[in-house]
C-alpha cells in the first residue's frame, strides 16, 4: 500500500493533502474527538459550546479562559507530516495543503500555499479599530483581551455559527477541483461545511490516513488507518 502512495505522489503534480486536528496531535496538540482529545476533558460546558459565536457573545470571558488554556497552541513545533509536506511542495509534486487546524504550523514547517478554512490563532483583531494584535498579546491578556482602543481583541478563528471565508473556501475549492491526488489526514470528517469539501474532487486517487474510522473510508481508492508521523516518515 505505502508503494502505491509512493508512486501516486510521485506521479502527481497537483496533489492535495486536506487535513485536521489529527495532523498536529503528534506535535502535541490535542485534537477534539480521540480518547485523549479535547472533547474528553471535564469543562462546565461542552467545547463545541464554548467555542460557538452565540457563547462567544454570551459568556466572553469564560470563552477566553477556554481558548487561553484549551486553543491556544504557543510553543508547539510542526511534526515530520508537516515536514513532509512542505518538503513535497518544494519538489512540486504538492499544490496546496487545505487545513481545519488555526495553529499556523504548515506555515512554520515551509508550506507556502494553505488555505486556513478556520482561520489562524495567530491572527488576532480587534472589532473596533481593526488594529492586528500577536497571539502573544491574547495570551498575556488577563480576562477579556482589550485593545488601546478599548475594542475586545478577537482571534480570527471560526468560531461553531460563522461563516467561513469566502476566499479561502473559494481556493480550497479551486485547488481540490484540480488536484490529480487527494491526500485527506487526520480529521474526523464531520465537521460541515469543511468535510464536503472533498466532494469537489474530481480525480481518482483519494487517499486516507486516519487513526479512526471516517464516514468516507468507502469512497477512498487506499484507506491507512495508522498514524500521519508513521506514513509520513515513510515518503
Ligand atoms: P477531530 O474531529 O478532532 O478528528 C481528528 C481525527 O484525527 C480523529 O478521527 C483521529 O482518529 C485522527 N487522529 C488523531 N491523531 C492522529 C494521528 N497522529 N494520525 C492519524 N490520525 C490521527 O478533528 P477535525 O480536524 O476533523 O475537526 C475539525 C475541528 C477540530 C476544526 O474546527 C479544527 O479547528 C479543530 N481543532 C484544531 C486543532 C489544531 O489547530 N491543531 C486542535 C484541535 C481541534
Amino acid at each position: 500500500m505505502i508503494t502505491t502512495l509512493k508512486k501516486w505522489i510521485k506521479e502527481s503534480k497537483s496533489a492535495v493533502f486536506f487535513g485536521g486536528a489529527g495532523v498536529s496531535t503528534e506535535s502535541g496538540i490535542p485534537d477534539f474527538r480521540s480518547v485523549d482529545g479535547l472533547y474528553s476533558q471535564k469543562f462546565d460546558y461542552p467545547p463545541e459550546e464554548i467555542i460557538s459565536h452565540s457563547f462567544y457573545e454570551r459568556k466572553t470571558e469564560y470563552f477566553f479562559r477556554f481558548y487561553r488554556e484549551k486553543m491556544l497552541p504557543l510553543g508547539f513545533e510542526p511534526n515530520i507530516t508537516h515536514q513532509v509536506l512542505a518538503r513535497l511542495e518544494q519538489e512540486g509534486h504538492l499544490s496546496a495543503v487545505v487545513t481545519q487546524n488555526i495553529d499556523g504550523l504548515h506555515q512554520k514547517a515551509g508550506s507556502r500555499n494553505v488555505f486556513e478554512l478556520h482561520g489562524s490563532v495567530l491572527r488576532n483583531y480587534c472589532v473596533r479599530c481593526h488594529k492586528l494584535h500577536s497571539a502573544e498579546f491574547v495570551k498575556n491578556h488577563v480576562g477579556i483581551p482589550l485593545c488601546d482602543c478599548g475594542g475586545i481583541v478577537k482571534p480570527d478563528v471560526v468560531l461553531y455559527e460563522e461563516p467561513l471565508d469566502d476566499k479561502v473556501m473559494m481556493g480550497a475549492i479551486n485547488a481540490i477541483a484540480n488536484a490529480d491526488l487527494l491526500i485527506v489526514g487526520g480529521t474526523s470528517l464531520t465537521v460541515y461545511p469543511a468535510a464536503g469539501l472533498i466532494n469537489y474532487y474530481r480525480g481518482k486517487r483519494l487517499v486516507l490516513i486516519n487513526r479512526d474510522e471516517t464516514p468516507f473510508d468507502s469512497y477512498a481508492d487506499l484507506v491507512f488507518h495508522d498514524s500521519l508521523g508513521n506514513i509520513f516518515a515513510q515518503l
